[in-house]
């Protein structure tokens, strides 16, 4: 199950959104092409009355001209015919933030401590992902418990991103906002 190809990626099984809710620390990131969230990301998924994914994310970004600031951004995702695969809507709490639909997969989760999500933009001519990012959450701030290691380093290894990860540092930049 390693050819690469972006429908080939296998993805949680009987993917149960209402566990998945509450927050994620981020701990590690593979970044997109262009601009893109940098450290202290922390998102907030719920489920809504009519059981529809909702989430908040925030996290340190540097737009324009050198401006640091904590991005508040918004997603909304919409269900396919795959549980675990959904395509998210999102924008920024300021019109100057990104916006975008963006795949939002699940890859795997034991809801308590880990979660890996994938995200490919654009898949290329040979069914590749060219350009696409990922992050690996933990439910604790303090990041991943050594048991959760392996399975994170397996399942990277799958999505064809091991190697490209960057650690996310958490230094209370976006706790005051
Ligand atoms: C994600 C999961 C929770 C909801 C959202 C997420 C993604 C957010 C971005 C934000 C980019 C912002 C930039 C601003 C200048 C996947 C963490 C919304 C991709 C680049």
């Amino acid at each position: 199950a390693q050819d690469c190809q972006v429908s080939n990626i296998q993805v949680m099984q009987n993917f149960d959104r209402s566990r998945y809710t509450g927050r994620w620390y981020a701990v590690a990131k593979k970044d997109p092409v262009g601009l893109f969230l940098l450290d202290n990301v922390v998102a907030q998924f719920s489920v809504d009355g009519s059981g529809k994914m909702t989430a908040t994310a925030q996290g340190r970004v540097i737009i324009l001209n050198n401006w640091e600031m904590c991005a508040n951004m918004f997603g909304t995702f919409e269900d396919t015919p795959d549980p675990a695969k959904f395509k998210m809507r999102y924008w920024g709490a300021a019109a100057y933030l990104q916006s975008g639909n963006d795949d939002h997969w699940v890859i795997d989760t034991d809801y308590d401590n880990y979660a890996i999500h994938y995200s490919c933009r654009e898949v290329d001519l040979d069914g590749t992902c060219l350009d696409g990012y990922s992050f690996i959450f933990s439910r604790h701030p303090t990041g991943l418990r050594p048991e959760d290691q392996k399975i994170v380093t397996d399942k990277k290894k799958e999505i064809c991103f091991l190697g490209k990860y960057r650690r996310v540092s958490h230094t209370g930049f976006c706790e005051s906002s």
